[in-house]
């Protein structure tokens, strides 16, 4: 394993297809927290398991305060120096004629806000919902989303707001109970998103995988599928991981300073990114 900066630009620059995979180590420092680790308790909960369609079905206003939460962080959030490095990198690729694509597992949008187009939101996103009755999908920034949600969600309160279902969010077209259009635990990710991630991962020489435990598949299995297909794989991480063993090159550390660096962004490149 190496993290040699040199030797990562000559991969990169014979590369022909780069993909980028991001998970929430990438907005942590973006005041986001992450799943696993610190900053993974909503209360005495797990997130993770909140994160799943039983928890929804047993307790809908939990849940949709755990979210509302979270829309509450993200609105007040900004890119930091790793999304706008993606960014720049994508700018980049286009400008040398490689293939590029950005597979994240976050909800939040902030690579779209850094700048970043055509991103495969894995998980699906926090700004839009899906009616569990006539299944229609609908982009929703409103803060609060429901009246009833206003003022909840705090993660240092033992009280669960209880709101009845008819007081949670409901849908325009049919009145049914809204959820978060995200990717729960045992549901399958969207067909056009799995085909847009296996034409990625297709013929995919250079992957970066960012800010990722890389235990939740099919994401976890990205890494390994590309380095038996003879791509190279580097990992950014402040910690290792389960695929760790399959990259040639590991930059340790905040990816906010970690992808700067190992892709050659200066402050300059990284401000007028933050400008465009
Ligand atoms: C930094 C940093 C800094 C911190 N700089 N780094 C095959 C084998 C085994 C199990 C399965 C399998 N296939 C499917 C499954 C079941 C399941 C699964 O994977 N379970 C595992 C836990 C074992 N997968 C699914 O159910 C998926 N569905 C599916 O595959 O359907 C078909 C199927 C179903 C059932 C059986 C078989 C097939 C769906 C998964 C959906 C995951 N959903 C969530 C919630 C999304 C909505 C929301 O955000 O609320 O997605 S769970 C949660 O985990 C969220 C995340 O996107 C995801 C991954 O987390 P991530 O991004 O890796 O974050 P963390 O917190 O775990 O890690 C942060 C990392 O950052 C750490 O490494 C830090 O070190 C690092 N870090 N600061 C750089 N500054
Ligand atoms: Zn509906």
């Amino acid at each position: 394993m190496s993290d040699s900066v040199e030797e990562f630009s000559s991969v990169f620059q014979h590369a022909k297809k780069v993909v980028v995979l991001t998970g929430a180590g990438i907005s942590a420092e973006s005041g986001i927290p992450t799943f696993r680790g610190e900053g993974g308790l909503w209360r005495d909960f797990d997130a993770t398991e909140l994160a799943t369609p039983g928890a929804f079905a047993a307790n809908p206003s939990l849940v949709w305060e755990f979210y509302h939460y979270r829309r509450t962080i993200v609105a007040g959030a900004s890119p930091n120096a790793g999304h706008y490095a993606v960014a720049a990198l994508q700018r980049r690729c286009r400008r040398l004629g490689k293939d590029f694509i950005l597979l994240t597992q976050n909800i939040d949008g902030l690579h779209a806000k850094a700048g970043s187009t055509d991103v495969v939101e894995l998980h699906g996103s926090l700004w839009e919902t899906r009616c569990c009755h006539c299944k229609a999908v609908e982009a929703n920034r409103n803060m609060p989303i429901c009246p009833a949600l206003d003022g909840k969600g705090a993660p240092d309160t033992v009280h669960e707001a209880n709101i009845p279902s008819m007081q949670l969010p409901r849908c325009n077209k049919c009145n049914g109970l809204l959820r978060p259009r995200v990717i729960w635990f045992g549901e399958c990710l969207e067909r056009d998103v799995l085909r847009r991630t296996d034409d990625a991962l297709q013929g995919c020489d250079l992957l970066l995988v960012v800010g990722t435990s890389a235990v939740v598949y099919p994401a976890a299995g990205y890494a390994p599928l590309v380095k038996s297909q003879g791509g190279v794989v580097a990992e950014f991480n402040t910690e290792d991981t389960p695929i760790s063993y399959n990259c040639r090159f590991k930059f340790q550390g905040p990816s906010s300073v970690k992808l700067p660096t190992a892709l050659g962004i200066g402050e300059d490149e990284l401000a007028e990114m933050k400008e465009t």
